[in-house]
């Protein structure tokens, strides 16, 4: 138990027009097996799957994300960078958890796919602002992986670009590189302005 987290109640939500669910890089390589594994990364990928049938059952928009990176990309040991070879564009590890249910019409945002840039951000070299104001949205509903990650500087991006934003509190985990990464970037989030929710608060 951290109390940090502990004193932050989900809230009560429903969605409504306006509103996306921005799923965030569940592919291969983040989850148990994968070469830049998170823990628990895979227990979010049903729970991911439930926020789903909610968006689609409402006829609401789905976005996914996926790190897609060159060979060689600058993040990589081998370049100097802090993290082992992973997502790179077109392998495996780069796909899609196979139990990920995406719809048909999902977008597809990919990021940090330039060699000498590190973005953990979603909008950071991405077209993801420009989609979302043409299609009217207003809320960001944010789960997926890592946390401390593309989770923490896509919602810090979003909260600045003017977005209201929920975090899904049961649909995302944190690489920890720092033991408590995660728990100082939820504590960063709330502190922005981003709201909490789990799927036990989604009203009836
Ligand atoms: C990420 C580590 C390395 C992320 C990407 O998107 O959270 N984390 N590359
Ligand atoms: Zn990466």
């Amino acid at each position: 138990m951290n109390p940090t987290t502990d004193t932050l109640d989900p809230e009560r939500w429903h969605v409504q027009p306006g509103d996306v669910l921005l799923v965030t890089d569940i592919q291969n390589d983040f989850l148990p097996g994968g070469s830049l594994a998170v823990a628990g990364g895979d227990d979010v990928v049903p729970i991911l799957n439930r926020y789903i049938g909610e968006f689609v059952a409402h006829g609401l928009p789905v976005y996914a994300t996926r790190d897609w990176h060159p060979e060689g990309h600058c993040s990589f040991h081998a370049q100097g960078g802090p993290w082992p070879v992973h997502c790179v564009a077109g392998t495996q590890g780069a796909e899609f958890a196979a139990t990920l249910r995406l719809p048909t019409d999902t977008t597809v945002i990919s990021k940090a796919t330039l060699w000498g840039q590190e973005a953990y951000s979603s909008f950071q070299g991405t077209d993801l602002n420009g989609r979302l104001r043409a299609g009217g949205i207003r809320r960001l509903f944010i789960g997926g992986l890592a946390t401390d990650y593309c989770v923490l500087n896509t919602v810090r991006d979003a909260r600045h670009l003017g977005y209201e934003v929920f975090v899904l509190a049961d649909a995302i985990r944190a690489v920890d590189v720092h033991p408590g990464d995660g728990q100082r970037a939820e504590a960063e989030m709330t502190s922005l302005g981003a709201r909490r929710i789990t799927l036990s608060g989604r009203a009836a």
